[in-house]
């Protein structure tokens, strides 16, 4: 197991001494990320000691070391996994010949492409949660916000460091875009349609962290096969960062399950207009943010039909997620069957890459859905929470603007347009939500819409100062 240098300005396991001009690089751009920490990151936060984990190793155990740091003092660097030892091009055309330690000339502007849109969504997620520490519901959610956004800045860090070691000035260039390209903005927006949401309470938070967290864990696994190994080792690496931010959203959303089902109780009724008045959120008001994100996290997959998808696909740049389950790894004149509003279509096995990547994924969501609809018939209930069509509401792709109904039917734009809000949540559901978002943060105290979590973290108990606020 390599370990970090954690001696050197930018802590790495990359032997960034032995590179001045790399390494004067990188430490000319951090402090342009510490600004952008600053001025975009958790805000009016940077004078408080949180409980983080940092990692010390890149093996699979063992590799975090927690303690009270203040954010800005977080030691942000460039961790890549081992080697593995002969490692061979694994899918494409170029399967069995050892693995790139450089980027091929001809592919260069594809694996560019690809770091910088990967790249791009990490300081995006940080942006989107921006303000969302005013309202934690508890110092162990807000510990928790605090170590997804800092290890989502260090994924910036891991794309910026391929981009400047291995993409000279072109690279560097990319590098400095990647923070002046802002969620939101009108004028420079970030790449990717779900970077642009606003996440702007707890419960699309712990939404985006199951959902779009996950399309997280299917792209790095794709690009965690790539022929470039210094790509598919920081992607392995930022792998074992990214369990814990689906556990948020998970563990998220089964405590919020958790309360409604006690104000259920309480109450005696599902009554949603009684639960929410006693501030909580009712189970169909939960469907809805459900349906919101799971549906635009599927746009992030690409179109059904990609030819973007056969070129990475066949040149080695991007594989599927765990190729090693599938049989073939060259898919030269094998067929996929698609679902599309014309009916089935069969096409080429490589154009259909980013769907077989999404039929994972939404396999991958089923597990959580299945085990909160487990704890809502343990308390005796008949609700059933559901994943929406994959037809339903989609921007990109095969299906995109296609009037289509959660359970995927297809009708009229305007029963469409009329029926939206019974779907999705409407101004009165989030009106709602927003009332909700009052801060609680003393030390094991929750918000009332909200359980407490089952355990702290890293063995601590619930009740402990998980962030200092004074
Ligand atoms: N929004 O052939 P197409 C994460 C564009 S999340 C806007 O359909 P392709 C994280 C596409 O860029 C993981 N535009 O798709 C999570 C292309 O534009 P250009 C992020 C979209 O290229 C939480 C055009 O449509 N990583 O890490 O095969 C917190 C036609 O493209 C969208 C990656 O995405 C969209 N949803 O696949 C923090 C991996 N979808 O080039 C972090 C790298 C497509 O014609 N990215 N377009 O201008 C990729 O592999 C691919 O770019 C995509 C798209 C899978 C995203
Ligand atoms: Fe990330
Ligand atoms: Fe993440």
């Amino acid at each position: 197991m390599s370990n970090i240098n954690y001696s050197e300005k930018i802590p790495n396991n990359v032997d960034l001494a032995t590179d001045r001009t790399l390494q004067r690089a990188l430490e000319q751009w951090q402090p342009h990320y510490l600004q952008w920490w600053n001025d975009m990151g958790p805000h009016d936060f940077a004078g408080n000691e949180a409980y983080l984990r940092t990692a010390i190793g890149v093996d699979a155990q063992g590799w975090a070391s927690y303690g009270h740091v203040k954010m800005p003092d977080y030691r942000w660097g460039i961790f890549l996994a081992d080697k593995t030892p002969d490692r061979t091009i694994g899918f494409g055309d170029f399967m069995g010949q050892p693995v790139w330690q450089q980027v091929p000339g001809e592919f260069r502007s594809q694996f560019r492409r690809m770091i910088v849109t990967q790249g791009d969504t990490e300081p995006a997620s940080v942006e989107q949660q921006h303000l969302l520490g005013h309202t934690c519901p508890s110092l162990y959610d807000l510990r928790n916000l605090f170590q997804v956004n800092v290890e989502e800045g260090r994924h910036l860090w891991a794309m910026v460091y391929l981009l400047h070691a291995y993409f000279g000035r072109d690279g560097r260039e990319e590098a400095e875009e990647l923070l002046t390209r802002h969620s939101g903005d009108v004028d420079k927006p970030r790449i990717l349609g779900t970077f642009n949401e606003p996440v702007s309470d707890w419960l699309s938070f712990f939404c985006f962290t199951y959902f779009t967290d996950r399309d997280g864990k299917f792209q790095l696994k794709s690009l965690a096969e790539s022929s470039f190994d210094p790509l598919a080792r920081t992607c392995r690496f930022m792998l074992t960062e990214e369990a814990h931010h689906m556990f948020v959203g998970d563990t998220g959303i089964a405590r919020v399950i958790k309360r409604t089902l006690e104000v259920m109780k309480e109450l005696g009724t599902d009554d949603p207009a009684a639960i929410r008045r006693s501030g909580a959120v009712d189970l169909p008001l939960l469907q809805k943010y459900l349906n919101f994100w799971f549906s635009s996290s599927l746009d992030l997959f690409g179109s059904e039909i990609s030819s973007n998808a056969a070129t990475t696909f066949a040149n080695g740049i991007k594989g599927r997620p765990d190729e090693a389950n599938f049989e073939d790894h060259v898919c030269k004149e094998a067929t996929f069957d698609l679902d599309t509003p014309t009916g089935r279509e069969s096409v080429a096995m490589r154009n259909a890459m980013n769907e077989i990547a999404r039929v994972g994924y939404v396999k991958d969501c089923e597990i959580g859905l299945k085990r909160w609809n487990m704890q809502i018939k343990r308390a005796g209930h008949g609700t059933e929470l559901t994943l929406p069509s994959t037809r339903f509401r989609r921007n990109i792709g095969t299906w995109a603007n296609v009037p289509a109904d959660p359970q995927g039917g297809i009708l009229s734009r305007e029963d469409y347009d009329r029926r939206i809000g019974d779907w999705l949540p409407n101004e009165a559901d989030r009106a709602h939500v927003k009332s909700l978002m009052q801060r609680v943060v003393e030390p094991g105290k929750m918000a009332g819409w909200i359980a407490a979590p089952d355990r702290g973290i890293n063995n601590m108990p619930a009740d402990y100062e998980y962030v200092k606020l004074n």
